[in-house]
């Protein structure tokens, strides 16, 4: 493997109540890295993460464990921890380590005490932390009250960045309010179809990205001067002010993705 300097490691923690599916989403990234052939499952035992003894015999992490995979030149370390405050320790020292945080949310169970009780590491901490939505295929996934109960819980900061078109059963298809584009995906992951905004959800993408746009700008002066100016951000302009805000706490941006899928960012 090549070796990377200290400025091209990254250490992403996957945090979030019991079995919000931060294992499974760890397997998905090796697979869509293809550092793996085989996606395994919890289920089947075989996921590279859960491979204690122990964690068989449960059925989910025990044990914080450290992966890796490779982006851009970037060495990025992905840490899956368990979900149960039984194991809040290795949650803890995980967070603390880490250069970003991937809080997960269970769709049909919003913020859970056991979101609460992690997210106080990450506050205690003060590492940049986002939201990755998942479960959005279940009949009763509410993507947008796992929203408002994140914004009740951790305040305004919270900004959707991403969100589902037709959560539920065959859920495939998300808005992206940063690239203004709809992907949808393939049932077996992979690279998905990037499509143009339906005329159906134009209305509320324009509302969120403006909500985006203004939280950015908030950032930082020169953001500010030119949102003023233009009234509207471009791409690098958002991604500066969305990095800024996360460093201070100021943006917590939310994302969603279907299940055996990573999200797409970059492509
Ligand atoms: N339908 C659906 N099921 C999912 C999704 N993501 C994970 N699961 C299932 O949710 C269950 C829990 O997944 P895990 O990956 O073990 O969750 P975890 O957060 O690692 O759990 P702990 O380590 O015990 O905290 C498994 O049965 C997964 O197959 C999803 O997006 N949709
Ligand atoms: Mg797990």
């Amino acid at each position: 493997m090549k070796s990377y300097d200290e400025k091209h490691i990254k250490n992403v923690v996957l945090i979030g109540a019991a079995k919000t599916g931060k294992t499974t989403l760890c397997e998905t990234m090796l697979y869509e890295a293809k550092l793996i052939q085989r996606r395994g499952s919890v289920e089947e035992k075989n996921t590279v993460s859960d491979y204690h003894d122990i964690e068989h015999e449960r059925g989910g992490s025990v044990y914080a464990t450290a992966m890796h995979t490779e982006w851009r030149d970037y060495k990025i370390n992905i840490i899956d921890t368990p979900g149960l405050d039984d194991f809040m320790g290795e949650v803890a020292s995980s967070i603390r380590v880490c250069d970003t945080a991937i809080m997960l949310l269970n769709a049909q169970h919003g913020v859970e005490i056991g979101t609460e009780l992690i997210w106080d590491y990450c506050d205690k901490y003060r590492k940049p932390t986002l939201f990755a939505i998942n479960q959005c295929d279940h009949e009763k996934a509410d993507f947008w009250n796992a929203v408002e109960e994140a914004k009740n819980s951790f305040g305004k900061a919270v900004t959707v960045m991403q969100y589902p078109v037709n959560q539920g059963a065959g859920f495939n298809q998300i808005i992206d309010l940063l690239k203004m584009v709809m992907y949808q995906f393939g049932k077996d992951g992979g690279k998905p179809e990037k499509l143009p905004i339906p005329e159906s959800e134009l209305e509320r993408a324009n509302e969120l990205h403006n909500a985006l746009v203004e939280k950015a700008a908030e950032n930082d002066e020169k953001l500010m001067e030119l949102f003023f100016e233009k009234g509207n951000l471009d791409e690098d302009e958002l991604r500066q002010g969305i990095k800024l805000g996360m460093m201070h706490h100021d943006v917590f941006p939310v994302f969603a993705y279907p299940q055996n899928v990573t999200w797409v960012r970059g492509d």
